[in-house]
């Protein structure tokens, strides 16, 4: 069996209709890019309350579950996928705790978010996550698998 590349490990994010609506796609792309992160995908979708439910099926006993997916479903996300080394675990880091009362300043829910109902942005928690919500999300064809310029630049 031989071993994944590391730099080749991808993860899911979303930015929510909150951020959507509050014209955080372009900050929340900035930071990843910035970070040397590279975009393999990415688009704009309303998705459906079935898709969503798919999507937070591990919730689906949670009392929040319900107006969870209302609010997923209020108005298009933009979804991505996003590659790079550790990026499933930067990426989490990235965004913050899932409340934003217990995230970081200068991460992205401790800089723009108040409510744990409203936080912005979502990020895959595991490689094996990762995984199932980029097959969710995507179809193959809508991954670009690209060389990206300053990729030398980022590693040792
Ligand atoms: P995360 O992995 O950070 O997305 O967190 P969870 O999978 O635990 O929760 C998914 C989403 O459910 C959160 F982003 C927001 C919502 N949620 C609530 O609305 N209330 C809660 O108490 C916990 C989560």
């Amino acid at each position: 069996k031989t071993m994944a590349d590391p730099r080749k490990e991808r993860t899911f994010i979303a930015v929510k209709p909150d951020g959507v609506q509050r014209g955080l796609i372009g900050e929340i792309i900035k930071r990843f890019e910035a970070r040397g992160y590279k975009l393999v995908a990415g688009k704009l979708l309303w998705a459906s309350k079935d898709h969503l439910r798919n999507h937070y099926k591990d919730l689906a006993d949670k009392p929040f579950f319900n107006g969870l997916v209302d609010y997923m479903s209020s108005g298009p996300l933009f979804a991505m996928v996003w590659e790079g080394k550790e990026v499933v675990k930067m990426g989490r880091q990235m965004l913050g705790a899932t409340n934003p009362l217990a995230s970081m300043p200068g991460t992205i829910r401790g800089d723009y978010g108040i409510d744990v109902g409203r936080n912005i942005c979502h990020g895959s928690d595991a490689v094996e996550t990762a995984n199932r919500e980029i097959a969710l999300w995507f179809k193959p064809e809508e991954l670009s698998d690209y060389e990206y310029a300053n990729k030398p630049w980022i590693y040792e």
